[in-house]
Protein backbone atom coordinates (compact mmCIF):
# COMPACT_ATOMS: atom_id res chain seq x y z
CA UNK A 1 0.00 0.00 0.00
CA UNK A 2 1.48 3.84 -0.75
CA UNK A 3 1.18 6.21 1.82
CA UNK A 4 0.31 9.78 0.24
CA UNK A 5 1.56 12.44 2.87
CA UNK A 6 -0.43 16.01 2.17
CA UNK A 7 -3.50 18.12 2.99
CA UNK A 8 -7.46 17.31 1.24
CA UNK A 9 -7.13 20.45 0.90
CA UNK A 10 -3.59 21.18 -1.79
CA UNK A 11 -4.00 21.53 -4.77
CA UNK A 12 -1.17 19.42 -5.23
CA UNK A 13 -1.97 16.64 -2.88
CA UNK A 14 -5.29 16.29 -4.30
CA UNK A 15 -3.57 15.57 -7.71
CA UNK A 16 -2.01 12.21 -6.34
CA UNK A 17 -5.32 11.39 -4.70
CA UNK A 18 -7.63 11.68 -7.39
CA UNK A 19 -4.83 9.72 -9.70
CA UNK A 20 -4.45 7.34 -7.47
CA UNK A 21 -8.11 6.90 -6.99
CA UNK A 22 -9.07 6.59 -10.81
CA UNK A 23 -6.52 4.11 -10.78
CA UNK A 24 -8.50 2.17 -7.40
CA UNK A 25 -5.32 1.64 -5.92
CA UNK A 26 -4.79 1.16 -2.08
CA UNK A 27 -3.54 3.74 -0.51
CA UNK A 28 -3.51 5.54 3.05
CA UNK A 29 -3.72 9.35 3.88
CA UNK A 30 -1.33 11.14 6.06
CA UNK A 31 -1.91 14.44 7.16
CA UNK A 32 0.66 16.91 7.04
CA UNK A 33 0.67 20.35 7.50
CA UNK A 34 3.60 22.16 6.40
CA UNK A 35 2.77 25.68 6.80
CA UNK A 36 0.80 25.12 10.50
CA UNK A 37 2.51 25.30 12.69
CA UNK A 38 5.92 25.23 10.95
CA UNK A 39 6.85 22.20 12.71
CA UNK A 40 6.23 19.50 10.29
CA UNK A 41 7.16 15.57 11.78
CA UNK A 42 10.39 14.46 12.53
CA UNK A 43 11.45 12.42 8.90
CA UNK A 44 9.72 15.37 6.91
CA UNK A 45 12.55 16.94 5.33
CA UNK A 46 13.49 12.87 4.23
CA UNK A 47 10.06 12.72 2.86
CA UNK A 48 10.06 15.54 1.09
CA UNK A 49 12.90 17.71 0.63
CA UNK A 50 11.47 20.44 -0.24
CA UNK A 51 9.17 20.67 2.91
CA UNK A 52 6.22 20.58 0.27
CA UNK A 53 3.38 18.62 -0.26
CA UNK A 54 2.28 16.25 -1.33
CA UNK A 55 5.28 13.65 -0.53
CA UNK A 56 4.89 9.90 -1.27
CA UNK A 57 6.04 6.62 0.59
CA UNK A 58 5.57 2.96 -0.86
CA UNK A 59 7.55 0.84 1.22
CA UNK A 60 10.72 2.15 1.83
CA UNK A 61 11.03 4.13 -1.94
CA UNK A 62 9.47 7.75 -1.26
CA UNK A 63 9.01 10.16 -3.70
CA UNK A 64 7.93 14.14 -3.31
CA UNK A 65 6.49 16.66 -5.73
CA UNK A 66 3.07 15.43 -7.48
CA UNK A 67 3.92 15.11 -11.17
CA UNK A 68 6.69 12.49 -9.95
CA UNK A 69 3.78 10.84 -7.66
CA UNK A 70 1.57 10.74 -10.52
CA UNK A 71 3.85 9.86 -13.42
CA UNK A 72 5.20 6.66 -10.40
CA UNK A 73 1.62 6.00 -10.07
CA UNK A 74 0.89 5.91 -14.02
CA UNK A 75 3.81 3.14 -14.23
CA UNK A 76 2.81 1.09 -11.38
CA UNK A 77 -0.97 1.00 -12.16
CA UNK A 78 -1.31 2.11 -16.40
CA UNK A 79 -5.22 1.42 -16.32
CA UNK A 80 -6.51 3.78 -16.69
CA UNK A 81 -4.47 6.02 -17.80
CA UNK A 82 -3.61 9.61 -17.11
CA UNK A 83 -1.44 9.90 -19.88
CA UNK A 84 -2.57 9.12 -23.28
CA UNK A 85 -0.55 7.50 -25.40
CA UNK A 86 -0.13 9.38 -28.57
CA UNK A 87 2.49 11.63 -28.83
CA UNK A 88 0.31 14.80 -29.17
CA UNK A 89 -2.09 14.11 -27.15
CA UNK A 90 1.01 13.46 -24.87
CA UNK A 91 2.62 16.47 -25.09
CA UNK A 92 -0.61 18.14 -24.08
CA UNK A 93 -1.50 16.66 -21.42
CA UNK A 94 1.71 17.38 -20.17
CA UNK A 95 1.37 21.46 -20.97
CA UNK A 96 -1.78 21.80 -19.09
CA UNK A 97 -0.01 19.93 -16.31
CA UNK A 98 2.47 22.24 -16.13
CA UNK A 99 0.21 25.30 -16.93
CA UNK A 100 -1.56 23.97 -13.82
CA UNK A 101 1.31 24.34 -11.44
CA UNK A 102 3.34 26.65 -13.04
CA UNK A 103 0.95 29.47 -13.90
CA UNK A 104 -2.36 28.58 -12.03
CA UNK A 105 -1.01 27.55 -9.45
CA UNK A 106 2.03 30.21 -9.00
CA UNK A 107 0.14 33.16 -10.09
CA UNK A 108 -4.00 32.90 -9.07
CA UNK A 109 -4.49 30.12 -6.41
CA UNK A 110 -1.35 30.51 -4.41
CA UNK A 111 -1.44 33.92 -3.81
CA UNK A 112 -4.93 34.37 -3.79
CA UNK A 113 -5.01 31.45 -0.38
CA UNK A 114 -1.91 32.97 1.11
CA UNK A 115 -4.06 36.39 1.35
CA UNK A 116 -7.46 35.24 2.11
CA UNK A 117 -6.69 32.27 4.50
CA UNK A 118 -2.65 31.63 5.40
CA UNK A 119 -2.02 35.55 6.01
CA UNK A 120 -5.29 36.37 8.28
CA UNK A 121 -5.83 32.88 10.00
CA UNK A 122 -2.08 31.39 10.47
CA UNK A 123 0.08 33.77 9.99
CA UNK A 124 -2.41 36.50 11.94
CA UNK A 125 -1.65 39.47 9.75
CA UNK A 126 -3.83 41.60 7.34
CA UNK A 127 -4.68 40.65 4.20
CA UNK A 128 -3.02 42.56 1.31
CA UNK A 129 -6.15 43.88 -1.05
CA UNK A 130 -3.41 45.14 -3.63
CA UNK A 131 -2.05 41.80 -3.89
CA UNK A 132 -5.68 39.80 -4.53
CA UNK A 133 -6.89 42.84 -7.02
CA UNK A 134 -3.96 42.48 -8.97
CA UNK A 135 -4.56 38.63 -9.18
CA UNK A 136 -8.43 39.38 -10.31
CA UNK A 137 -8.46 42.18 -12.19
CA UNK A 138 -4.68 41.40 -14.03
CA UNK A 139 -3.71 37.98 -13.84
CA UNK A 140 -6.58 35.96 -13.97
CA UNK A 141 -8.52 37.35 -16.93
CA UNK A 142 -5.73 36.24 -19.06
CA UNK A 143 -5.42 32.47 -17.83
CA UNK A 144 -8.80 32.07 -17.08
CA UNK A 145 -9.56 33.46 -21.22
CA UNK A 146 -6.98 31.23 -22.20
CA UNK A 147 -8.26 28.16 -20.45
CA UNK A 148 -11.89 29.38 -22.09
CA UNK A 149 -10.06 29.21 -25.71
CA UNK A 150 -9.05 25.61 -25.27
CA UNK A 151 -11.52 23.32 -23.94
CA UNK A 152 -13.64 21.93 -26.77
CA UNK A 153 -15.47 19.24 -24.58
CA UNK A 154 -16.03 17.72 -21.66
CA UNK A 155 -12.20 16.65 -20.96
CA UNK A 156 -8.57 18.85 -22.14
CA UNK A 157 -7.25 15.98 -23.81
CA UNK A 158 -8.87 13.24 -25.57
CA UNK A 159 -11.86 11.49 -24.93
CA UNK A 160 -11.36 10.51 -20.86
CA UNK A 161 -10.08 12.57 -17.76
CA UNK A 162 -6.16 12.65 -17.76
CA UNK A 163 -3.35 14.90 -15.53
CA UNK A 164 -4.32 17.64 -17.65
CA UNK A 165 -8.04 17.66 -15.99
CA UNK A 166 -6.54 16.44 -12.70
CA UNK A 167 -4.30 19.29 -12.34
CA UNK A 168 -6.51 22.32 -13.72
CA UNK A 169 -9.79 21.21 -11.73
CA UNK A 170 -8.05 20.92 -8.70
CA UNK A 171 -6.94 24.17 -8.53
CA UNK A 172 -10.39 25.34 -9.37
CA UNK A 173 -11.62 23.36 -6.48
CA UNK A 174 -9.01 25.44 -4.38
CA UNK A 175 -10.13 28.97 -5.94
CA UNK A 176 -13.86 28.18 -5.03
CA UNK A 177 -13.38 26.43 -1.52
CA UNK A 178 -11.36 29.90 -0.26
CA UNK A 179 -14.69 31.96 -1.44
CA UNK A 180 -13.58 33.34 -4.66
CA UNK A 181 -16.60 32.21 -7.56
CA UNK A 182 -16.11 31.84 -11.54
CA UNK A 183 -17.83 33.89 -13.53
CA UNK A 184 -20.15 32.05 -15.78
CA UNK A 185 -21.35 34.36 -18.09
CA UNK A 186 -17.18 35.49 -18.70
CA UNK A 187 -16.47 31.49 -19.00
CA UNK A 188 -19.20 29.12 -19.80
CA UNK A 189 -17.04 26.57 -21.23
CA UNK A 190 -14.33 26.58 -18.38
CA UNK A 191 -17.31 27.11 -15.76
CA UNK A 192 -19.43 24.00 -17.50
CA UNK A 193 -16.19 21.80 -17.89
CA UNK A 194 -14.99 22.47 -13.90
CA UNK A 195 -18.28 21.10 -13.22
CA UNK A 196 -17.99 18.25 -15.20
CA UNK A 197 -14.81 16.98 -13.47
CA UNK A 198 -16.05 17.76 -10.53
CA UNK A 199 -18.31 14.80 -11.50
CA UNK A 200 -16.27 12.54 -12.14
CA UNK A 201 -16.65 9.36 -10.05
CA UNK A 202 -12.49 9.78 -8.73
CA UNK A 203 -12.97 13.40 -8.75
CA UNK A 204 -16.16 13.53 -6.62
CA UNK A 205 -14.75 10.61 -4.34
CA UNK A 206 -12.14 12.83 -3.51
CA UNK A 207 -13.76 15.58 -2.77
CA UNK A 208 -16.55 13.25 -0.72
CA UNK A 209 -13.34 12.48 1.88
CA UNK A 210 -11.67 16.04 2.43
CA UNK A 211 -14.98 16.81 3.29
CA UNK A 212 -14.17 16.68 7.08
CA UNK A 213 -11.27 18.73 6.53
CA UNK A 214 -13.16 21.50 4.49
CA UNK A 215 -15.72 21.30 7.14
CA UNK A 216 -13.47 21.93 10.02
CA UNK A 217 -11.55 25.28 8.47
CA UNK A 218 -14.81 26.89 7.60
CA UNK A 219 -14.96 26.54 4.19
CA UNK A 220 -17.90 26.83 2.22
CA UNK A 221 -18.23 23.49 -0.51
CA UNK A 222 -22.01 24.95 -1.69
CA UNK A 223 -20.52 25.08 -5.21
CA UNK A 224 -20.33 21.62 -5.34
CA UNK A 225 -23.78 21.06 -4.25
N1 LIG B 1 5.76 21.25 -7.59
C1 LIG B 1 5.19 20.80 -6.35
C2 LIG B 1 4.46 21.97 -5.69
C3 LIG B 1 3.92 21.57 -4.33
C4 LIG B 1 3.33 22.74 -3.58
O1 LIG B 1 3.52 23.93 -3.92
N2 LIG B 1 2.59 22.41 -2.53
C5 LIG B 1 1.98 23.42 -1.69
C6 LIG B 1 0.55 23.03 -1.34
S1 LIG B 1 -0.48 22.82 -2.75
C7 LIG B 1 2.70 23.49 -0.35
O2 LIG B 1 3.30 22.53 0.09
N3 LIG B 1 2.62 24.63 0.34
C8 LIG B 1 3.13 24.73 1.65
C9 LIG B 1 4.00 25.89 1.84
O3 LIG B 1 4.10 26.71 0.92
O4 LIG B 1 4.62 25.96 2.92
C10 LIG B 1 4.24 19.63 -6.61
O5 LIG B 1 3.71 19.54 -7.74
O6 LIG B 1 4.06 18.79 -5.74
Amino acid sequence: MITIHGVPLSVHTRKAIVTAILKKMDYKFEVVIPVIPDNPPPNWSTLSPTGLIPAMQDGDYTLADSNAICLYLERKQPTPAVLPADAKAYGRTLWFDAYAGGTIFRHVVHPLFHQTIVAPNIRKVPSDKAVIDDVLDNVQPKIFGYLESQIDGKFLVGNAMTLADIAIASNFIVYQYIGYKLDDAAYPKLSRYLRGIAGQDAFRKALEDEKPFVANMGLDRSFLD
